[in-house]
């Protein structure tokens, strides 16, 4: 019997089996607005077979994308593409998610095959990048972002939740938030990168307020009976490791507390010299011990592509999702394949019925010749 292949329920939520596909940009949307390209991916991914699948990272405000082509949720003209892309996703079988975001210091940046470098101060696409403060990433994406005001600061949790009442009006039933990745909740918790004077900067507690009062207000209009999750990089592997990971696994209990239903660990990606373990399931010990700790649901990815890898980490008790990127890109029919290489008998566990009646036979057949 296959743990990864086990139904999972969060809230009033319930995924087919522990595979999630976690978002991933597609830099392909114009002025914030999603295509047919968005439609013919999330779709045929979820064909594939996955309990989840999480729209990439949606900019809650223009300067909040990470490029200019980045999916965006400020505009009501938004909501239709996304109305979509959900019903899509849960016409076959899967639970549409999406994932809300502000690049902060990362944004107004070239696509990564245009360059994944800053857009240069004279072209015309170019916009102001704002941050907790005025500190640059460096490398590619040198631009000093202006330090935030108390208002920028109100303006973008309302947009998170006007972006939050959007995506929920559109259809989704599972919300991440990006604090993740060296944007710009990411970079209000890092010290690295905060080092305000006021009420947003200094100490644990200050440091927490903008991710926390953003998580309040999200909370307030998303409905209760749906799961509110965040993305969140809980470690830099920049040699400050542990310190860093107990400061994470205490705003992950204040997280609990304000409402959030699992946590997606991830790397915190807020400087650029790092010495991260690339591997397989590099995060799985990471990601167990934050569940462990702070005592709720987790999901964790990066190199979790191999069935047996992603069966082991669940069945273990490591995470209660595994989240696969980029090999459903390589298959979008890596869940099914997944299933098949575990032993599943029965596809209809993982694929719609117009698929799943015609393969089951199939398999049945190809077994009695051979
Ligand atoms: C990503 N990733 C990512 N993460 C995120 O939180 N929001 C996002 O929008 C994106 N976008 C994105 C685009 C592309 C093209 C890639 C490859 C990655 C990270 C992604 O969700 C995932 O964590 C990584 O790809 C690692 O998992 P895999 O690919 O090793 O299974
Ligand atoms: C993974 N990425 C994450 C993105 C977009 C681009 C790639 C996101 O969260 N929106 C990544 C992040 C940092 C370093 C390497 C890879």
């Amino acid at each position: 019997m296959s743990s990864l292949f086990t139904p999972f329920k969060l809230k009033d939520v319930t995924l087919r089996n522990r595979i999630s596909v976690p978002p991933m940009c597609q830099y392909s949307a114009v002025d914030g607005v999603t295509s047919d390209w968005h439609a013919v991916h999330y779709a045929g991914i979820a064909r594939g077979g996955a309990g989840l699948v999480i729209v990439e990272a949606t900019a809650v405000s223009p300067e909040g994308r990470i490029t200019p082509s980045c999916a965006g949720l400020w505009d009501d003209g938004q909501a239709e593409g996304m109305a979509r892309i959900a019903a899509a996703i849960k016409s076959a079988g899967a639970v549409p998610g999406i994932q809300l975001a502000h690049a902060g210091r990362k944004a107004n940046a070239n696509s990564p095959w245009e360059g994944d470098d800053h857009i240069a101060p004279d072209d015309a696409r170019a916009w102001e990048t704002i941050a907790p403060s005025a500190i640059a990433f460096g490398g590619g994406l040198p631009r000093v972002p202006r330090a935030m005001t108390l208002d920028d600061i109100e303006r973008v949790k309302a947009d998170f939740v006007s972006a939050a009442i959007r995506a929920r009006d559109a259809g989704f039933e599972w919300l991440e938030l990006h604090f993740a990745h060296g944007y710009l909740a990411q970079t209000f918790f890092s010290a690295h990168t905060n080092q305000r004077t006021d009420g947003y900067g200094g100490d644990f507690a200050r440091r927490s307020r903008f991710l926390l009062e953003t998580l309040s207000a999200v909370r307030a209009v998303w409905p209760e009976s749906l799961p509110l999750t965040a993305r969140f990089g809980v470690l830099e592997y920049d040699g400050r490791d542990e310190e860093t990971l107990s400061e994470s696994i205490a705003i992950t209990r204040h997280f609990v507390e304000r409402g959030l239903d699992m946590l997606n660990v991830s790397v915190g990606f807020t400087i650029a010299e790092t010495r991260i373990p690339w591997g397989s399931a590099f995060l799985e010990p990471i990601a167990a011990r934050v569940r462990r700790e702070a005592g709720l649901p987790v999901a964790s990815s990066w190199g979790m592509d191999d069935p047996a890898v992603a069966e082991r980490v669940i069945a273990n008790g490591s995470m209660d999702l595994v989240m696969v990127g980029r090999a459903h890109l390589a298959d979008p029919h890596w869940t099914y394949k997944a299933a098949q290489q575990l032993g599943v008998e029965k596809p209809s566990w993982v694929l719609p019925a117009p698929y799943a009646h015609w393969l089951e036979r199939y398999q049945v057949q190809r077994r009695t010749a051979a």
